[in-house]
């Protein structure tokens, strides 16, 4: 790469990736090499990593390019843009599917119901988020949430019962999008009656404790791309209850003033 100009020098050919276990980063690794990327790495960290790479380099305006999700309070903070992906290989416009454990259906027909109705927008999930981006607890965000969405709130209850202290474990990583639904399908259940458990977890993890049971249920399944890998290797061991929420969009993102514009860009 002798060109001195290319983006890639000036970002030392790396992305500002997230935690290995998301499906992003796999699809990432795809994009290396079906884009002939062949000298650039991904960084592997969290997305608090990723975000404070993203913001450190806004401040003084230097060029980034971070592996970015929607919906995401990052939107709605910086202004930035997705890299343009010709070969379609983060996907189309997907959904996040809410999965439980296989027999919980049986086990919890009335909680099933709850997970089952529970279903909103990227609108609603960005209320929570950026509430708790704004500093509120995750668990307080939710229930502000759940008390001003009232006649939501109960089409996702219509049929169920109420419960004495019954208890249910849902598994969740620690993205922003995720902390916000799971937060508030606990806040829910716990208005139900159920002893709610979260428990957080990195990705492949979620996906392995709900096949295995020691969670009953999730509400971060992204599909059908972003988790393939895990849904096909879980299948026979979980229920895909449906879409929760429409409309997400994954990518390569950069703040708006990067001049470039497709991930082909990135080639020197
Ligand atoms: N994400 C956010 C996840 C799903 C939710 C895009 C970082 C992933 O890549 O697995």
């Amino acid at each position: 790469s002798g060109n001195a100009d290319a983006f890639g020098n000036k970002v030392d050919h790396k992305i500002i990736g997230i935690d290995p276990g998301a499906g992003e980063m796999k699809l990432t690794d795809k994009v290396i090499k079906d884009y002939e990327l062949s000298n650039w790495t991904v960084q592997s960290g969290s997305e608090s990593t990723m975000i404070a790479a993203l913001d450190k380099a806004i401040k003084k305006k230097e060029p980034i390019v971070v592996t970015g999700w929607t919906p995401h309070w990052m939107f709605q903070k910086y202004d930035l843009k997705y890299l343009k992906d010709p070969k379609g290989i983060y996907g189309k416009e997907e959904k996040i599917h809410t999965v439980v454990h296989k027999g919980f259906e049986k086990k919890d027909p009335n909680a099933t119901k709850v997970l089952d109705q529970f279903s909103w927008t990227a609108d609603d999930m960005g209320k929570v988020m950026l509430s708790i981006q704004n500093g509120t607890d995750a668990k307080k965000a939710a229930a502000q949430w759940v008390k001003d969405n009232a006649d939501k709130v109960s089409a996702w209850t219509k049929g169920a019962n109420k419960v004495s202290g019954k208890s249910i474990k849902l598994g969740y990583v620690a993205w922003a999008s995720e902390i916000a639904s799971t937060n508030v399908v606990a806040a829910v259940l716990e208005d139900l009656g159920y002893n709610v458990t979260l428990e957080q977890l990195g990705a492949g993890q979620m996906w392995a404790g709900l096949a295995k049971g020691s969670d009953d249920a999730i509400v971060a399944a992204w599909l059908p791309t972003t988790h393939a890998d895990y849904m096909k290797q879980f299948k026979s061991k979980v229920t895909d209850l449906g879409p929760n929420l429409e409309g997400t969009k994954l990518g390569l993102v950069v703040p708006s003033y990067v001049k470039i514009d497709s991930i082909n860009d990135l080639k020197d």
